[in-house]
């Protein structure tokens, strides 16, 4: 399997070996500091990026605003057509960008192209949804009026995105806003630049080349801090952020404080149940696709496998005999199945939870370990343990590879332990009982904001509404109506009749 052409691929893409970390559309601004991008692939520097300062934020900021009164005058099915050209833009990419994904984020080249799908997905979406954008009419209680509500654009949308979906899950933000008649300033993770750089730079020549003012779509770099200014910023009416729970409470906070909207899309600790009565082979291909696709960090992976007893041992040795047959390695050559971790710290904390688990008494089915022989030091072996839910690592969420098996005897009490955390994002069972699957998915079951049958943790569909309730924050990006959060809504009573009846039957005479 030949490797692809790194150098070509950023050729095609634009990326330089010095680019600047923050786009107003049309113009590039930088100030003084420097990151550069590492790919986890083979540990080599991808391409350097010139931070945003303060004042480059606050530019884009001025011109988003400024943007925001001329973009929001353009009909929604219109703007409708300039994100289908995005799409459209997308797909000429498609090998391109998701290459860069894949060797910047060091998810397997097909995961890369996925990511990439999802993008032109959403854009097709967002399309249809241009003429969609509908309230409700309602019957008034007074004679001779009219109730209906409508939706407005809200304003400028902050999109706070995280390093696994570097780039799907700004889209999802991004091409939802765009046909609601927002605009958007997007701070991506500081780990995948890149991957940003080349969307802002497809998206941004899109809207040129319609003669759209800068400022709709407008991009910063910057750290924690930049992260910080978009939470406090009065200026930016929704903040749309995906990440971890403590990154979420933190924005949430903020952006609270100021009475602003939240739209959060945070940690998951994703549990599939395996009844006795599911298909094994099934079982099989989903778990282990969920524990260890992007190697363990989507916020959907399967992290507990919770198995009916007359089956664990039977699951257990499947499960052995499949991780065996995993292969390890660059991420790009798809023969490979898993590539790295993110980084090294990525691997500082995953080597924290097998440490843990370890003091704690659970039982290594696979032992977890770094593997020394790749050079970048990012690859680790993906690792079973068989725990107890309560445990406190097993209620934490641990972005890497660790699966964690759990024994139940009652379909109940399995509901209950995949109930038992914290965090609220996916949920799945594996089972040929109708009996089981309906009470999975009534009010006394699943309490997640996804809940499959037969069918894993990971990989929702774009038109679904996606988040999670409890620590996941609540929010639900993507497809259903999820739109809405995006937009304001008003409620218009129109009187067409000669009187002016008070709701309520209050009678007020002058
Ligand atoms: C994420 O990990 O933040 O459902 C998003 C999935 C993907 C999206 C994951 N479509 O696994």
């Amino acid at each position: 399997m030949s490797i692809p052409n790194i150098t070509g691929i950023l050729k095609d893409l634009q990326i330089n070996p010095v680019n600047q970390g923050c786009s107003t559309g049309i113009h590039w601004l930088h100030g003084n500091k420097t990151i550069t991008s590492y790919s986890p692939v083979d540990g080599k520097p991808i391409a350097e990026v010139k931070l945003a300062t303060d004042a480059n934020y606050d530019s884009c900021i001025k011109v988003a605003q400024e943007a925001f009164r001329q973009w929001r005058l353009i009909p929604a099915p219109k703007r409708g057509e300039i994100v289908r050209q995005i799409g459209n833009r997308l797909r000429q990419h498609k090998q391109a960008l998701g290459t860069l994904v894949s060797y910047e984020m060091g998810k397997s080249l097909q995961e890369g192209l996925g990511e990439v799908q999802e993008m032109i997905d959403i854009c097709d979406f967002a399309v249809g949804l241009s003429r969609q954008l509908h309230g409700l009419t309602m019957h008034s209680e007074r004679p001779n009026h009219r109730m209906y509500e409508q939706y407005h654009p809200l304003g400028i949308v902050g999109i706070i995105s995280a390093f696994n979906f570097p780039v799907a899950v700004w889209s999802w933000n991004a091409a939802l806003a765009w046909v609601c008649g927002d605009v958007c300033v997007w701070k991506p993770s500081e780990k995948t630049p890149l991957t940003a750089i080349a969307c802002q730079k497809i998206a941004a020549e899109v809207f040129r080349k319609n003669n759209i003012d800068e400022g709709v779509c407008t991009l910063v770099i910057g750290n924690a801090e930049m992260g910080k200014k978009i939470a406090t910023d009065s200026r930016i009416p929704l903040v749309s952020a995906t990440g971890s729970t403590r990154m979420g409470k933190a924005v949430g906070e903020k952006v609270g404080a100021r009475l602003g909207k939240a739209l959060l899309e945070l940690g998951g600790n994703n549990a599939i149940i395996i009844s006795n009565s599911a298909d094994l082979e099934a079982s099989l291909i989903g778990a282990v696709f969920g524990a260890v696709g992007t190697c363990g960090q989507r916020c959907t992976s399967t992290r507990r496998l919770i198995i009916h007893n007359q089956i664990f041992e039977e699951v257990k040795r499947k499960l052995v005999n499949a991780y065996r047959q995993l292969k390890i390695g660059n991420p790009l050559d798809e023969s490979n199945h898993i590539g790295p971790l993110i980084d090294k710290v990525a691997v500082e904390n995953y080597m924290e939870a097998i440490n843990r688990l370890n003091e704690l008494g659970a039982k290594p089915v696979l032992e977890g370990k770094v593997l020394a022989d790749f050079k970048s030091g990012c690859y680790v072996k993906p690792a079973i343990y068989e725990v107890e839910n309560k445990m406190d690592i097993v209620q934490t969420e641990t972005f890497a590879p660790i699966l964690y098996l759990i024994k139940y005897s009652d379909i109940k009490e399995a509901i209950e332990i995949q109930n038992d955390v914290p965090q609220g994002l996916s949920s799945a069972i594996m089972t040929q009982n109708i009996r089981e699957s309906e009470l999975f998915l009534s009010h006394e079951g699943s309490d997640c904001g996804i809940a499959n049958v037969n069918i894993g943790t990971s990989g929702a569909e774009i038109g679904g509404a996606f988040g999670g309730e409890k620590e996941t924050g609540g929010g639900r990006e993507s497809g259903s109506d999820a739109w809405k959060v995006y937009m304001r809504r008003q409620t218009n009573t129109i009187n067409y009749g000669k009187d002016l009846p008070l709701a309520q039957g209050i009678k007020f005479e002058l």
